[in-house]
């Protein structure tokens, strides 16, 4: 999230600027215009950059044009700067006939080219080549380093470039090579070896972070001009040998996210006295240093995440006075935090989660404010201290602690720049104090999985700001407070599992039109749906399962047009933290819901911008299934059932073909399965058990794949996979079967779950031969299994809800 700033972007901008004043006294030669023409006349210009470069009277000399610069005596053209145009097209290979070339810059243009120009190679003279994300395919060509013998600087960022990097490239005269974020692979061994045949190497900055580079460390210590060094992101492994401590220019280190293990010890460090920015982060290093030890360097930034430092702090951290990032989350440390890193004053940012670190909280001693701190997942107790939310500008995630009071944190006597707090999975009990108007910033919020009772406080509509608010898993009770219709920015809201009352406040369809994400979930709302919700058109998850709403599914749901929209959305919610107040780079927050799917509880975040759901279950919604629900395409997944639902399944449920999951069990309702039903062919898990169903399944089609149990406790249905049906149709009209509901039960038992699962255990290794052979049983007998499994959880989660229900009645 954090980059390390590339040093070169400020050269470029010199050399814009030195461009633009160009002015030549000799006019260009008329074979470099021709050529320059021809090459114009390859690319496409969306934004007309090279409309000046002409054969018009006043355009006559390609030394004026933009972007072209001459030699003054010679006038050859000997500076092409092209960076970031956008164009699109190919690069012509009249670009060979501009022998004087010593700078090209083709940066940022979406070029057609499927390989890297090879013409390129016959421009003797250049020095400085930069194709960053030009879309080049393929290999670096082999000789690039042989012909270009005075280049100094090699940018080939972003591409899709593949393969091992030429040797030739050990160029002594070589100054700059950055080949990140490619599919390069190779020894580094392979690229460093070669160099030793110079007298002097004078690389000054060496990137190839981003890529597939496999085996070891080589030995760097001949590289004594090296500045910067960028080995993050590959799967280089082994230990790292010390021959980096002797790099004594070196001010930038990164090998993060790679296969490293072993010792990080002093002499690593030996002669780095300049550096700044060190990133070991997500390795299996481990740090093995005098306690007493006086680093050479003074960094600026320390990312050393999942490094194993402790189990206690790191006292050399201590001379670092001029840090403003720390990261050592992960770090095996434990026990309490010394109490000098509360007088640090950092900047950037601060993350410690991921530890073992006991004892309460201290105040942060210093002035200044840190743009984000995250303690999260650590042993943290006792009461979280006020000036805290004063010290952070961003981001405050407190989370997974055991933090027993945020009365002080929550109520500060000013304005709290704050965006982004997380105080869930804690021990906080008592009320919520009614102090929100002081956090006006907040956009995300998350409270939930604490002990924390009483009403939703109605200061909560002062959050005018707030795009995701969590208070779930909690014992809110009461209604949602009206106040809360300003937060009109609202994108999820979810109150899961909590005892709030009251009607679902129809203001919510009027008011927060931007809601994706509504999960009243397990509460006691009653009263019916309120069909204002139809007018929130970006809703794509609605759980209200498990409340006491009654009444008919309102018609008007096929108005909620992102539910019938069968075009795919991004796979996160997320945004960005981009703060109001003075600093820096936007913090990208990815929301987070817990949703029951398929009968299980767990978190989304990765794909949870895909779900497209309505889960009406364990209700007592009444009335038919509006044919209108039909209409939304979208849906992945549609759960009303445990309701009292009567009517017929409309035939147009083919319709919504996106359908994984379709519960409608526990219901009343009647007549033939709809043969259109078929269509649904991404169907997973159906449950269609205890209505009153009939008729024969429609034959020959994947229905017939569903385990039994999706179809029992409907007396009158009949065929594959239930028994045959009687040759004399029965008569189709209802029947109350409750005479018939034991003997159906009896079909649904514990004794068959256990049969099954016996014949999994015992007779896998008869049939594993025949699951390999053929695809479709295999398809049919892992479907089942899975089945099973669902159904268990179901069951579970029915009988857990039935134990609440009846909780509730008795107190
Ligand atoms: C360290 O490297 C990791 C992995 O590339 C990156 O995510 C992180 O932002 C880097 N840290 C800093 C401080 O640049
Ligand atoms: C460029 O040279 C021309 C003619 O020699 C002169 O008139 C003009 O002012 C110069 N422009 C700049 C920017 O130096
Ligand atoms: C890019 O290449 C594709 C096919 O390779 C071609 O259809 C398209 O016209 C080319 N675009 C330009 C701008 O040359
Ligand atoms: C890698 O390059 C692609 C374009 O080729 C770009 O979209 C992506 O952001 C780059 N990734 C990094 C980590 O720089
Ligand atoms: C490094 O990884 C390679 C495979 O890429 C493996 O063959 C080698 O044994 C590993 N070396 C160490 C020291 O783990
Ligand atoms: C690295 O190379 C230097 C100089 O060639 C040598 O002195 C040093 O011992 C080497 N280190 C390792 C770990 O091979
Ligand atoms: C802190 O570190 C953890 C683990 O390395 C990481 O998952 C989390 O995103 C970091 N927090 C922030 C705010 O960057
Ligand atoms: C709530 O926190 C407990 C631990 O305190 C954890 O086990 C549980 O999974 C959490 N529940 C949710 C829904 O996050
Ligand atoms: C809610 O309150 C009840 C008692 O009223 C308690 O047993 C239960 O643990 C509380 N739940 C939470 C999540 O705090
Ligand atoms: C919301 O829906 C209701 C009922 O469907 C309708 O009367 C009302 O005009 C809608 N409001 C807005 C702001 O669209
Ligand atoms: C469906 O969603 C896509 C992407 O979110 C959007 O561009 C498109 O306009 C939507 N179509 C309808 C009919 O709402
Ligand atoms: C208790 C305490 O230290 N309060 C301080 C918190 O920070 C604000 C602003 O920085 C001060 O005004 C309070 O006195």
């Amino acid at each position: 999230m954090l980059e390390l700033v590339y040093p070169l972007s400020c050269a470029y901008l010199l050399l814009r600027m030195a461009l633009a004043a160009g002015n030549t006294t000799v006019k260009c030669r008329e074979k470099e215009r021709l050529s320059l023409l021809s090459l114009k006349g390859g690319f496409v210009d969306p934004n007309g950059l090279l409309s000046d470069w002409g054969t018009a009277e006043n355009h006559a000399d390609c030394c004026t044009w933009y972007s072209v610069s001459c030699d003054r005596r010679t006038g050859h053209v000997d500076k092409l700067y092209l960076s970031d145009y956008k164009l699109e097209g190919t690069i012509s290979p009249s670009l060979a006939e501009l022998h004087h070339l010593t700078h090209l810059f083709f940066r940022g243009n979406n070029f057609n080219s499927s390989q890297f120009p090879t013409f390129v190679l016959s421009l003797k003279r250049l020095q400085h080549l930069d194709f960053s994300y030009t879309n080049l395919k393929g290999n670096i060509p082999l000789n690039l380093g042989y012909s270009l013998s005075h280049l100094q600087s090699l940018y080939l960022d972003g591409n899709h470039l593949e393969g091992t990097i030429p040797k030739s490239l050990a160029m002594c005269s070589l100054i700059d090579l950055s080949l990140s974020n490619n599919s390069l692979w190779g020894q580094l061994d392979d690229l460093v070896a070669p160099f030793s045949h110079c007298a002097k190497i004078l690389l000054k900055a060496l990137d190839l972070s981003y890529n597939r580079f496999t085996g070891s460390i080589p030995n760097f210590s001949q590289f004594s001009f090296l500045e910067y060094l960028y080995l993050n992101n590959n799967q280089l492994n082994g230990t790292l040998n010390d021959g980096i401590g002797l790099l004594s220019k070196l001010k930038e280190l990164s090998f993060a996210d790679n296969f490293f293990e072993g010792v990080i010890s002093e002499t690593h460090f030996f002669r780095l006295s300049q550096l700044q920015k060190l990133n070991l982060s997500f390795n299996h290093l481990a740090f093995e240093i005098r306690h007493d030890w006086i680093p050479p360097f003074q960094l600026s930034r320390i990312d050393l995440a999942s490094c194993k430092l402790g189990p206690d702090f790191p006292t050399w951290l201590r001379t670092q006075k001029s840090c403003d990032y720390l990261d050592v989350s992960n770090a095996e440390i434990s026990g309490t935090i010394p109490r000098w890193l509360w007088y640090l004053p950092l900047y950037y940012g601060l993350n410690l989660s991921h530890n073992q670190i006991t004892g309460e909280m201290q105040d942060f001693k210093v002035q200044n404010t840190i743009l984000f701190m995250d303690f999260s997942s650590n042993l943290f107790e006792g009461s979280i201290p006020q000036n805290l939310s004063h010290k952070v500008d961003v981001s405050l995630d407190l989370s997974n602690n055991k933090f027993t009071d945020a009365r002080t944190l929550l109520c500060p006597n000013e304005n709290v720049f704050l965006s982004f707090l997380d105080i869930s999975n804690n021990q906080l009990s008592g009320v919520l104090p009614d102090c929100w108007n002081n956090f006006e910033a907040l956009v995300f919020l998350d409270v939930s999985n604490n002990s924390l009772f009483g009403k939703i406080p109605t200061s909560m509509g002062s959050l005018i700001n707030i795009v995701s608010l969590h208070i779930g898993f909690n014992n809110f009770s009461g209604e949602i407070p009206l106040s809360m219709n300003k937060c009109t920015e609202l994108v999820v809201f979810d109150v899961a599992q909590n005892d709030l009352s009251g009607l679902i406040p129809s203001w919510i369809g009027d008011g927060l039109k931007k809601l994706r994400i509504l999960i009243f979930r397990s509460n006691m709302f009653f009263g019916s749906l309120p069909t204002n919700i139809c007018n929130l058109s970006q809703l794509q998850i609605i759980d209200l399962s498990m409340n006491n709403i009654s009444g008919a599914l309102p018609k008007c749901l096929n108005h909620l047009s992102a539910l019938g929209n069968q075009t795919k959305s991004i796979a996160t919610i997320s945004w960005d933290m981009n703060p109001r107040t003075r600093t820096g780079q936007p913090l990208p927050i990815k929301d987070i819901a817990t949703l029951v799917w398929k009968g299980k509880e767990s978190k989304y975040q990765s794909i949870l911008g895909l779900v497209k759901s309505i889960d009406l279950s364990s209700n007592m919604l009444m009335g038919e299934i509006p044919s209108e629900l039909m209409d939304l395409v979208g849906l992945v997944s549609l759960n009303i059932s445990r309701n009292m639902i009567s009517g017929q399944i409309p035939i147009t449920i083919g319709q919504l073909k996106l359908l994984d999951f379709l519960d409608l069990s526990r219901n009343n309702l009647c007549g033939h399965i709809p043969s259109q039903l078929s269509q649904v062919d991404r169907l997973s898990v159906m449950d269609l058990s205890y209505n009153n169903l009939s008729g024969e399944i429609p034959h020959g089609t994947q229905l017939q794949s569903f385990d039994p149990s999706t179809y029992v406790g409907n007396a009158h249905l009949c065929g594959s996979p239930l028994p045959k049906c009687p040759t004399t149709p029965r008569p189709t009209q209802d029947h109350p079967n409750d005479e018939n509901s034991e003997e159906d039960e009896q079909f649904f038992t514990r004794g068959f779950f256990i049969s099954m699962s016996l014949g999994f255990g015992t007779g896998f290794g008869g049939v594993c031969s025949l699951i390999f052979l053929n695809k479709s049983f295999r398809y049919a007998y892992f479907r089942l299994v899975r089945d099973i499994y669902d159904k268990a959880y179901v069951v579970l989660a029915i009988n857990v809800a039935k134990l609440r229900r009846w909780k509730r009645v008795s107190t």
